[in-house]
């Protein structure tokens, strides 16, 4: 199948959902991308729920548009809409592509700020930790008088899947930013490498010739 890799989301919980039966609702999260549909389970008459509940998908295109729903759950007639949000994985993907490695537990390597096209309630940031990288979101959403709904993502690679030897669409808002940012981290290797550069020059580091001699590991 040719798929880049899967996206696990947790869906942790609701804040304060709107009201679609007489004084609560019965909420549960539906998502979507290309033509997959997962959803949680129903938590009755709550309007703010906790699902605690990991799904999974799977991503072929960068592109495609993942989307939370949330519906009361009706047991005459169809259920009601309480709202949708959409998941931009596109800041994970790019703290991903870094290639970073072994940094400190609960490192955050992005900040992502709530703009008119996210759907992010507030501040989200990409964090490193147990070897992995995670973006916690509160969505806010869309289309509804009020509610959020508090979710964690994360990347996970699948072998001989692509993975994400893939470009960051250009016309991502995102985009612009870590180029810029990419540049600003390429600009400060090339000043540790200078700078190592020239203490080697004036000898104040010392390379050990021990470690070149040592014998490979049986
Ligand atoms: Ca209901």
């Amino acid at each position: 199948m040719d798929v880049l890799g899967l996206l696990k989301i947790r869906v942790q919980k609701g804040i304060n959902l709107a009201v679609r039966d007489t004084l609560s609702s019965d909420p549960y999260c539906v998502i979507t991308c290309e033509n997959q549909r997962v959803r949680t389970k129903v938590v009755k008459r709550n309007c703010n729920p906790v699902w605690s509940e990991e799904l999974t998908i799977y991503i072929k295109d960068l592109e495609d548009p993942i989307v939370l729903s949330v519906y009361d759950k009706d047991t005459f007639s169809g259920d009601d809409n309480m709202g949708h949000a959409n998941i931009d994985i596109i800041p994970l993907i790019e703290c991903l592509k870094m290639g970073l490695e072994n940094l400190p537990d609960g490192t955050k390597v992005e900040r992502v700020q709530p703009t008119r096209s996210n759907c992010l309630a507030d501040e989200s940031c990409v964090v490193w930790e147990q070897g992995k990288m995670t973006q916690d979101m509160s969505l806010r959403l869309k289309d509804v008088e009020c509610g959020e709904v508090a979710i964690q993502i994360e990347w996970v690679d699948v072998p001989g899947a692509k993975g994400l030897q893939v470009e960051i669409p250009d016309k991502h808002p995102h985009h612009d930013n870590h180029k810029a940012m990419r540049s600003k981290k390429m600009t400060q290797v090339v000043s540790i490498v200078s700078t190592v550069r020239r203490r080697l020059r004036n000898k104040t580091i010392s390379v050990s010739t021990k470690v070149l001699h040592k014998p490979p590991h049986p």
